[in-house]
């Protein structure tokens, strides 16, 4: 199949053909990014023939499909990564040298499709590639944001963001889909008719404001086997454009309110991670893609089934967290209303067909929206919930009849509150934590009455990372040689990367290990000179921590201990230090004030470090700008240290985490998320681990009697770290500029809690582990041995082995074979 389509001259011509047609250029004349474009088409083109055969077998074989339902799919770039799963990237390298172009290059040239905010995105992008890999039926349903997460500038040390506006040249790999095009109401009432003829009430809604949901399709490759499944994001488009009707009526401001509906819809994505804003917009967003995407997987179902009874049989829903929990109630009202079905029958298939995936259990995250402006917005819908509401509350009543407590606290509707969680668990027949320590905590602490009443419905399925971009294509010199070692099953089965193991003591494949990342720390070193315009020393630790910004991942305290490192190396110029580089890399949401105060706290220390001779460079701080899919692949590649510092039991899981220890950096990190699940398969010996556990975090926050004050009094190294905050050490003289986070640490004026990440009280096991790593690092055998243990023991966090578990377990999908 693929040696026909990527025979080298063939593909040649046709990209010059592609620059012909598109720019009225020879490739001599075409500039990169068109080459790009080009280069793009001739790749989709092959793809393009794989889809079809897909879609023939399917047809053929009528298999149960998944829809993975999410706002968000991080996807990065597909160019770079569709060879790689066409097996065709080292061809097309050849090729395109041959007609004068760098592959490296022109991946460049693609913008980053940024259509997430971050793990939770990034999950459903490798879990599409592995979906495909394994030959299942799935389809990703979304939304095509016009702007996606935004550009990070750093200026004057303050995060800035740019408006990413990834369509303006057009995105070649994906298809405008017409055809599908679906109308989605919003507004309006519900007008109640009584039909003697069946004895039943009908809900029509009127006085609405309606816009077109129109799919775009992107091509997802699996590796090798010919696969290609679907990822559909809807667009807006005013139903037709100037309502000639309304005109006629004299309602031109509705016909213009229709227009900027659809404009305002898909505008851009929210850039909070973690955390709920509660804006009328969001809903509109959230109802938006998942009308179309319920109505269009019915309609589907329909064109070759005629019961809807068997709708579980052939469909899944996958709720990627509570943002898509809409489905449960449009696909209620799609089988009462339009398919007239009873309720109990609705509701059946209904819960039998969705399930939910909880991706955190930070307060601040959880959905719930005021129900006046959810009825006024979606009048039906609320409805619908309501009778979900009164029919749920029954059903707790006769299992703790009396017990208002748990009617308050399960309630869907409750203090003029619709709880979308509390629905997304009603409605399904599964909910899922994302590591097997988030699961035990949701099942103890904050979903704990569900639970009770549900406990079959409550299943771990720790998270996974896909092999192939973040080790075939982000670190193509590891990728080789762990090719040469145990040959290339590792690509579609990473469980056997265990066969490394036996080089473990080996000392050449250590030094060729080594070497290996050294390489791709002078590949980061030389990013980092482009676009930082510093000088990092390939030969120092590479202490990596890149992922959003938020209090509980605790960047603030990887700083503060760079602050004291500093201070050491200040007092005691002497002190055998090794030389390390501390990279960061982070977004912060646009209105999260503390977070961008410490990316400013960041960029201040590091000009202070950064500029002062007397420490010979012994530490070197880097912020690296606009962190995202593209460059991270470079950076996992280069890490010597993995930081995975959270709070214990605030990380859900962590995804990062996996792609570094894949990569070969240890872990320095608390015991949270799936950093447990790591530990336990590289051992504790191979990783660095410190700090309060989670039920002793839980504890506190349960009980109280966590006084940071008190480590600010007993312990002189904090107490001097935390002053610098406040006497214009790292601004300038300016007192004020970090006297938020002072005052956030220790809370000397005001009555809130100080310190609820508790950096304080594992400060000084963080320190300490960091000796630790230090002392490991110095003994080359030691480092080395760890180094390619973690790879070595990385094949449980495949995305694959994730899939699977959600197939076995959850979805019970039926695997494709093409061709067959
Ligand atoms: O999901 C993340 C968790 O924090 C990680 O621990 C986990 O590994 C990852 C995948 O399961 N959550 C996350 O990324 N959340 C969001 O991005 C988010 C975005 C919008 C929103 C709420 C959360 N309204």
């Amino acid at each position: 199949m693929l040696d026909n389509h990527f025979k080298k001259e063939e593909f040649k011509k046709s990209v010059k053909e592609n620059v012909k047609m598109l720019y009225r250029k020879t490739i001599e004349e075409a500039t990169q990014e068109q080459v790009f474009q080009a280069v793009s088409l001739a790749v989709k083109d092959v793809i393009i023939d794989n889809w079809l055969l897909t879609q023939k077998q399917y047809e053929k074989d009528d298999p149960k499909i998944v829809y993975y339902l999410s706002m968000e799919f991080l996807m990065g770039r597909a160019l770079g990564n569709n060879l790689i799963n066409l097996c065709a990237y080292d061809e097309v390298k050849e090729a395109l040298d041959e007609l004068g172009f760098d592959l490296n290059v022109i991946e460049d040239q693609e913008p980053d499709p940024a259509l997430g905010n971050g793990g939770l995105g990034r999950l459903a992008a490798c879990f599409l590639d592995s979906l495909t890999t394994l030959g299942y039926c799935a389809y990703g349903c979304g939304i095509r944001y016009h702007y996606g997460l935004f550009k990070q500038k750093i200026e004057d040390g303050y995060q800035v963001e740019v408006p990413d506006n990834w369509l303006k040249n057009g995105y070649p790999f994906e298809l405008r889909r017409p055809e599908y095009a679906k109308e989605v109401k919003f507004g309006g009432y519900v007008k109640v008719e009584y039909d003697p003829a069946t004895g039943r009430n009908h809900f029509i809604q009127e006085g609405y404001q309606s816009v077109l949901a129109v799919p775009y399709d992107m091509p997802i490759v699996g590796y090798n086997n010919n696969v290609v499944n679907t990822l559909r994001i809807w667009d807006a488009e005013a139903i037709n454009d100037f309502r000639l009707d309304l005109f006629d009526k004299g309602e031109y401001h509705k016909a213009v309110e229709q227009e900027n509906l659809a404009k305002n819809i898909v505008e851009v994505l929210y850039p909070n991670d973690n955390h709920y804003a509660g804006k009328e917009l969001r809903l509109k967003q959230q109802y938006f893609f998942i009308s179309a995407s319920i109505q269009e997987a019915i309609e589907k179902f329909k064109k070759t089934h005629s019961d809807l009874h068997d709708l579980p049989k052939k469909v899944a829903f996958q709720l990627n967290d509570t943002h898509p929990t809409m489905t449960v109630a449009e696909l209620m009202r799609i089988l009462v209303d339009e398919e007239n079905l009873e309720w109990e029958d609705a509701w059946n298939i209904t819960t039998q067909t969705c399930a939910y995936t909880n991706h955190t259990i930070m307060s601040e995250a959880l959905e719930k929206w005021p129900i006046e402006l959810f009825s006024r917005l979606l009048p039906r819908i609320y409805q619908i919930i309501e009778e979900i509401n009164r029919r749920f509350l029954l059903e707790i009543q006769q299992k703790y009849p009396g017990n208002q407590e748990k009617i308050r606290k399960m309630a869907i509707i409750y203090d003029g509150q619709v709880k979308m969680a509390h629905l997304a668990i009603a409605g399904g027949h599964s909910v899922n934590g994302v590591a097997r320590l988030h699961t035990e905590i949701l099942k103890k602490q904050e979903l704990k009455d569900f639970y009770e009443m549900y406990p079959d419905k409550f299943n771990n399925k720790t998270n996974g990372i896909t092999q192939r971009r973040f080790l075939l294509h982000g670190n193509p010199l590891l990728a080789s040689w762990v090719t040469e070692h145990i040959g290339a099953g590792w690509i579609t089965d990473l469980s056997q990367l265990s066969k490394l193991k036996v080089y473990a003591d080996d000392k050449k494949a250590q030094q060729e290990f080594m070497n290996i990342k050294y390489q791709n720390k002078v590949r980061l070193a030389k990013y980092i000179l482009e676009h930082n315009g510093i000088e990092v020393n390939p030969n120092s630790i590479f202490d990596v921590q890149v992922k959003r910004l938020h209090e509980y991942k605790r960047q603030l305290m990887n700083i503060l201990h760079v602050m004291y490192l500093y201070n050491k190396i200040k007092e005691h110029p002497e002190m055998p230090f090794y030389p390390r580089t501390f990279i960061f890399g982070a977004k912060a949401a646009a209105g999260y004030r503390r977070a961008k105060q410490t990316i400013k706290l960041i960029n201040a220390v590091a000009d202070v470090i950064n500029n002062d001779k007397s420490i010979n460079g012994k530490i070197k701080v880097v912020f690296i700008e606009n962190y995202r899919v593209s460059n991270a692949e470079m950076i996992f590649a280069a890490a010597d240290v993995s930081e995975q510092i959270s709070t214990a039991s605030k990380e859900a899981s962590g995804t990062g985490n996996m792609k570094f220890m894949l990569n070969g950096a240890p872990t320095i990190g608390t015991m949270d998320g799936a950093n447990v699940e790591i530990v336990e398969e590289v051992g504790a010996e191979n990783a660095f681990i410190f700090g309060l556990s989670s039920d002793e975090v839980i504890n506190y926050e349960n009980n109280g009697g966590y006084d940071p004050m008190q480590y600010f009094n007993n312990d002189p190294d904090i107490r001097n770290v935390l002053m610098q905050l406040i006497n214009g050490t790292y601004s300038n003289g300016d007192f004020n500029m970090f006297r938020e986070i002072y005052d956030s640490l220790l809370n000397t004026n005001s009555s809130d809690k100080a310190d609820t990440y508790f950096i304080l009280a594992d400060f000084k096991s963080y320190a300490a582990a960091q000796e630790k790593v230090e002392e490991a690092y110095r003994d080359e055998e030691r480092w080395a041995k760890m180094a390619l243990l973690n790879t070595a023991c990385a094949g449980k966090f495949t995305s694959d082995r994730t899939i699977q578990q959600y197939v076995d377990e959850i979805w019970h999908l039926d695997k494709v074979v093409i061709g067959k």
